[in-house]
């Protein structure tokens, strides 16, 4: 039932604990939670990690960043032009999908899941773009306009980057995802659903998931460190704090604007 990814070879042992699980030598990893349209608090927070990164100038420098740049803040066409633009210089980059991406890349195929976006945050996506949101109570053909706009003003850039997230990244002894995993399900079988909406199951489970899940998605007022796994959502777009997740080797810290 074990992964059977990622260098160190997971198993139960590996990660016991949780405490001793760790990144490969040599490498920093710093995972970013929910921007949310929030491009003020994504540039004050990738200034602190350029700060921090500035003292280890020997070490390989990555972000992750965990999905849902889009919807309920103000500037996600802003957010989305930063991130398609690649990492500061001297970093890599993954950036994982987010449920709210999902919604976004379906709304430009089937209008048909536009009221269920619109009502939890895309009128303000559409808004970043230049398009008047419409009410959640709009028509069909209502909506059918909307996407043809939408589809009109989304740069090319905008559409790779969209095209181009990932569902999951594994580094050393962590999974980073966006909502989580379906806890006894290998990585291999899980689908995309739970990586990109999952809840209960997996917040309430205590079981060793082969791996430390690194996950946003699930808001709390701050990170949530359990042995199998870390939560980073602290609902930026609301609460002005926007939290990355350190890690290098065994240690774990946290930076946040
Ligand atoms: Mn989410």
């Amino acid at each position: 039932m074990l992964f059977g990814l990622g260098r160190r070879g997971w198993t139960k042992d590996s990660v016991a604990g949780g405490a001793a699980a760790a990144v490969p030598r040599g490498l920093r990893v710093y995972a970013v939670g929910d921007v949310h349209g929030r491009l003020d608090l994504l540039d004050r927070l990738l200034a602190t990690v350029a700060d921090d990164a500035a003292s280890a100038p020997e070490l390989v420098k990555y972000l992750v960043f965990l999905g849902d740049y889009v919807d309920r803040g103000p500037e996600s066409a802003g957010v989305i032009d930063r991130l398609a633009a690649g990492p500061p210089p001297g970093f890599g980059a993954v950036h994982l999908k987010g449920n709210h991406e999902q919604a976004l890349i379906q709304f430009l195929d089937d209008v048909s899941v536009g009221p269920g976006w619109l009502k939890f945050g895309g009128r303000e996506t559409l808004a970043s773009y230049g398009v008047p949101p419409p009410p959640a109570t709009a028509p069909r053909e209502v909506l059918g306009v909307i996407q043809r706009q939408l589809s009109a003003r989304l740069p090319d850039t905008h559409r790779r980057f969209l095209a181009d997230l990932r569902p999951y990244v594994a580094i050393g002894d962590y999974l980073f995802v966006h909502a989580g995993i379906r806890p006894g399900v290998p990585l291999a079988d899980q689908g995309e659903r739970d990586f990109l909406w999952i809840r209960k199951d997996f917040l309430d489970s205590d079981e060793d998931l082969g791996a430390v899940v690194v996950h946003g998605h699930t808001i709390r007022e701050a990170p949530e460190v359990r042995h199998n796994r870390i939560g980073i959502d602290t609902g930026a777009y609301a609460s002005n704090r926007l939290t990355c997740l350190v890690l290098e080797g065994t240690e774990r810290r946290f930076l946040s604007t």
